[in-house]
């Protein structure tokens, strides 16, 4: 027998900011969320899977139309044609959703109370579902805790939306443990919530697949659900499967070793060959970050636009069509020691220690914002909407912006890479 365990699949879970960037495949990106579910159940159907498990955060929170809740309705409708059952649990994104409450789901589809654990036993499979889902979005108390013992002569999963003990990047909702789990005697906990994939335990079987696709450049590398196969009332395996249909890749080049813009868009190009092979044919969304302090610095900080135009085009050579790159960011620093460099009575330093001051100093943040703003109300639209001027509605961003400066006054007027290393 065939369980299948997915969560957090956000369906169409919005874009934010990316369309400020060249060449943004918008379409597929926006669709990703509606063709990983589609996968999903596309698998559960070839593989004749008994039962397929939602643990919460099916839908994003508030929605703009009822699409989104139809195109379930018509996905799960295909799963109702194979005669598979799907158990759903709320999580903190569906309980915002004001329509998710008032769509009627196909007679397959069982979604668990909101208000006390509920158990549904599926005859014919001997397997017991034990739930709650997330009433508001704000749970701060064990709902597992309230969970019934385990039914004996039965398969029992356990479903809910947590956080555990906390996992860093997520809120700590439903908190429990390891332990209040294990306790109930169940065979394997259907976890959601955390967007990563991970098996917190074999004995009982505790599992978070992770999200079904990512949604962005934080969330890179493969996405999918977890396979269950059950023999004799017993998890015999778990397998996961990638289901996602648009792979992110954050890739960081560490330029420690570089010394100039040539090489750097080598080591790009490399990492970016090994992405859209492992990619397997998907759409890949890379981010490029080239960081570290090297000899590589000055030639990135004063060629920034040329290195950009460089990057694009190894993208296109290696991945064509399949292949976008957003964001490119140069994070290098130089090998210059730019603090001893700040103490000394180098008139380079006076600019440097300007630039910390005006950083430091709420005073002057405020009069270099101020003249900022004049500028930034001649910027013709187009140029305002850069992802490169987002600082000027931001204030807080400042102390960066001008280490940014920094850097870049220094390598304008010191052109020292041919130096050694101190
Ligand atoms: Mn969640």
């Amino acid at each position: 027998m065939l369980l299948v365990h997915a969560s957090d699949i956000h369906l169409d879970s919005p874009l934010v900011g990316l369309e400020a960037y060249d060449g943004c495949p918008k379409v597929a990106l926006r669709t990703a969320t509606r063709a990983a579910l589609a996968r999903l159940f596309d698998v559960a159907i070839s593989e004749r899977a008994s039962l397929v498990l939602i643990s919460g955060d099916l839908y994003d929170g508030a929605w703009k139309d009822y699409s989104t809740g139809l195109y379930f309705v018509a996905q799960a409708r295909r799963l109702r044609e194979a005669d598979i059952p799907i158990v759903i649990v709320r999580g903190n994104h569906d309980a915002e959703s004001q329509i998710a409450k008032h769509l009627k789901l196909p007679d397959n589809v069982r979604e668990l109370s909101t208000h006390a654990p509920e158990s549904v036993r599926y005859e014919g499979i001997d397997v017991v579902v034990h739930g709650q889902g997330f009433a508001v979005r704000d749970v701060r108390e064990d709902l597992a805790r309230r969970y019934p013992p385990a039914e004996s002569g039965a398969f029992n999963v356990g479903m809910l939306h947590t956080a555990l003990g906390g996992r860093e990047g997520h809120e700590p909702y439903a908190p429990t443990s390891l332990a209040v789990l294990s306790d109930k005697g169940y065979d394997y906990w259907a976890l959601g919530h955390v967007h990563a994939r991970e098996i917190v335990s074999r004995s009982p079987y505790v599992v978070y697949p992770g999200n079904l696709q990512g949604r962005h450049v934080r969330e890179q590398g493969a996405k999918g659900a977890t396979l269950i196969e059950v023999q004799g009332g017993r998890v015999a395996g778990v397998e996961h499967r990638d289901l996602d249909q648009v792979r992110w890749l954050d890739c960081v080049i560490d330029a420690s070793e570089l010394t100039g813009l040539a090489d750097v868009v080598e080591r790009v190009r490399e990492e970016l060959d090994d992405g859209v092979r492992a990619a397997e044919g998907r759409m890949l969304a890379a981010r490029v970050t080239i960081a570290g302090a090297s000899r590589a610095h000055g030639d990135l900080v004063k060629r920034g636009e040329r290195l950009a135009a460089e990057v694009r085009a190894a993208a296109v050579d290696v991945g064509g069509e399949g292949l976008w790159v957003g964001e490119i960011r140069a994070r290098t620093r130089s090998l210059l020691d730019t603090a001893a460099l700040a103490k000394s009575r180098d008139p380079i330093a006076l600019l440097m220690r300007a630039a910390d001051e005006a950083a430091t100093d709420e005073a002057v943040a405020r009069s270099l914002m101020a003249c900022l703003a004049d500028l930034a109300a001649k910027l013709p639209e187009e140029i305002r909407k850069d992802p490169a001027f987002a600082f000027l509605d931001d204030p807080g961003s400042l102390p960066e912006v001008l280490r940014d400066v920094q850097e870049m006054l220094v390598a304008h007027l010191v052109d020292r890479s041919d130096l050694e290393p101190p």
